[in-house]
């Protein structure tokens, strides 16, 4: 059996990370894999996000003038770094987070991948020449950096969900400042360990990007002050409405990226062993604690009793375990909160007229003081308020439906707007789903399941989901502010709209 909490210590030490940072502060850190005590960390409140703040706007004075390509070789050698790192971080994602070894693996490549974009992107932060009805003059754009970041993240994507954030910021001439979840602090001493070492490396003024590890009094300070230029917070819907209103209240930008409750729709021509697959990663991995976990399945009569016995026979031989271990598809869920929470979805869907497959404790003997469950498959007779609302475990509700139009209206009929997705060999039904008319979410895929985006997408949803974007295509604008340049070029001063003004 692994010693986990020796492990975390020589990843850590490997990593870069000073004994001195989780030897022995209040925050006990506990790996889900077996409930052991990992670390202990300081917690620091408002009064060290305001000095991280301070440094971030000092070192902002400067970094906002350094040509955007010098600061994307920054983001160069940090992902430089992170593929050296690969291995050691992604292993400490599994031991913090509880992520099987393939996942963690995966997280740390997206950082990468990230880190990729963001260079390519600083040598393209481009704005439009716009015709003007002005004679001799010309229009453009031009799009300067904002200032403090402030990033905070969840567990689920402890490393990831900081870089998409980070490095588009770095390019973008911004600062940041870094509130990761409480439940995962290891992981972010050690990224910023890596920060900070390439940073020193590179001579860099200090301050770019910085970490404070609290409670919701650290975030919300990070929230309400205005040197924080813009929050970028990732997180359940309670934590945005929380969140949103106070940044609204002091005209601060907020980029949300909050809850999912991500559909599928199975249509009658579906290849149902590529749904079966998707369906299962989709639901089941990062044992459901992905925002972008697939919790509906919506399958037409036609292929009902073929689809649904099949995946309950799959969900019964999925290989339960510690995620370390080779073959291992489904770790734990974080804590006893997540599930107690799940135990109690479970509970209401039978109370609304569900047939639960699945969902209990399991290696209880083995992990007593760790929480791995069977994944649950639930049958629903109708979309009733359990299955509109997200309940972060490997739950998927699955419903019936005879026409496509029924099954759209169903798959939307949710609060949340993150990722859906449609199993179809119709080229009419997939356009459908994909038109004005069709899924109302960020995120809408075709024969592929709605998790594990890749970078290059813009990422993010609308509705309950906070309507955000992040990650790829043109997600850098929401961290940088745009200037209108109107120039006059003429010997005269005429006016917009015709407007005669004679002194
Ligand atoms: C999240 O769960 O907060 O698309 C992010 C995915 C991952 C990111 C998920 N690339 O599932």
């Amino acid at each position: 059996m692994t010693d986990t909490a020796a492990e975390a210590r020589s990843v850590l030490q490997r990593l870069g990370v000073a004994p001195a940072a989780y030897k022995d502060g209040a925050l006990e850190v506990r790996s889900p894999i077996d409930g052991a005590v990992i670390g202990r960390v300081a917690m620091q409140g408002p009064a060290e996000v305001s000095d991280a703040l301070a440094r971030a706007e000092a070192a902002f004075q400067s970094w906002r003038s350094v040509p955007a390509p010098q600061r994307g070789e920054l983001v160069r050698r940090l992902g430089e770094e992170l593929r050296r790192h690969k291995a050691d971080l992604g292993r400490l994602v599994s031991l913090e987070a509880g992520k099987i070894v393939q996942e963690g693996l995966g997280e740390v490549q997206e950082m990468i991948d990230i880190c990729d974009f963001a260079v390519g992107l600083s040598r393209q932060l481009y704005g439009l020449t716009i015709a003007t009805e002005r004679p001799g003059h010309r229009m453009m754009e031009t799009w300067h950096p904002m200032g403090p970041v402030a990033v905070i993240t969840a567990f689920n994507f402890p490393v990831a969900v900081w870089s998409w954030n980070t490095m588009l910021a770095l390019v973008c001439g911004d600062t940041v400042v870094w509130k990761p979840s409480e439940k995962t602090p290891l992981t972010a001493l050690a990224c910023q360990a890596i920060f900070d070492r390439t940073a020193a490396d590179m001579g860099l003024t200090p301050g770019l990007a910085s970490l404070v590890i609290g409670g919701s009094d650290a975030g919300m300070a990070l929230v309400d002050d205005p040197r924080a230029a813009i929050v970028s917070a990732t997180g359940s819907t309670r934590m945005g409405r929380a969140v949103a209103p106070r940044v609204a209240a002091r005209f601060g930008r907020s980029i949300l990226e909050l809850g999912g409750n991500n559909g599928m729709i199975i249509a009658p021509s579906a290849d149902l062993t590529l749904a079966e697959r998707g369906i299962t990663f989709s639901a089941v991995g990062t044992c459901g604690q992905r925002c972008t976990t697939l919790r509906r399945i919506i399958v037409h009569a036609d292929v009902y009793d073929r689809l649904v016995p099949r995946l309950a026979q799959i969900y019964g031989r999925l290989p339960i375990g510690n995620p370390l271990d080779d073959g291992t598809l489904i770790g734990p869920l974080i804590d006893r909160a997540a599930f107690d929470g799940m135990q109690a979805a479970l509970a209401q869907a039978k109370a609304e007229g569900g047939t639960v497959h699945g969902g209990g404790r399991a290696l209880a003997d083995r992990f007593p003081d760790a929480f791995y469950v069977a994944p649950a498959l639930v049958e629903m007779p109708a979309q009733s308020a359990i299955v509109r609302h997200e309940t972060f475990a490997p739950i998927v509700y699955v419903l019936r439906y005879s026409d496509l139009d029924e099954a759209i209206a169903m798959h939307n009929a949710v609060p949340q707007g993150l990722a859906s997705a449609i199993f179809t060999n119709d080229l009419r039904e997939a356009e459908r789903f994909m038109s004005a008319a069709g899924s109302d979410c960020g995120i809408v895929n075709v024969n592929i399941g709605p998790s594990g985006a890749e970078i290059g997408g813009a990422f993010g949803g609308e509705k309950e989901t906070g309507g955000g974007r992040e990650s790829g295509s043109d997600a850098w604008k929401g961290y940088m502010r745009r200037a209108t340049n109107t120039i006059n070029y003429s010997t005269a001063l005429p006016l917009a709209q015709g407007i005669r003004f004679d002194i």
